[in-house]
């Protein structure tokens, strides 16, 4: 179990329905505990277990939800 907190730099999203669109496709992801998207800031921030799941496959999510992802290195 290693529980990481990780940035996701996003383009596209316009309005609040496009930020809640993305939380609820990476809620469903297995390993994703909770995801937080802000169409102003542009930034979606995911907590996730980093031994199920990658940070490519939640930027795939992000991608294939029509958006452009860009994990955010701190
Ligand atoms: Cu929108």
């Amino acid at each position: 179990m290693a529980r990481v907190t990780r940035r996701f730099a996003t383009t596209g999203m316009h309005c609040p329905s496009c930020s809640m669109l993305i939380r609820m496709d990476l809620s469903d992801l297995p390993g994703v505990s909770s995801a937080t998207a802000d169409h102003r800031s542009s930034m979606t921030e995911v907590v996730y277990d980093d031994e199920v799941i990658g940070s490519a496959e939640i930027i795939a999510a992000i991608t294939r939800a029509g958006y452009g992802a860009e994990l955010v290195e701190d």
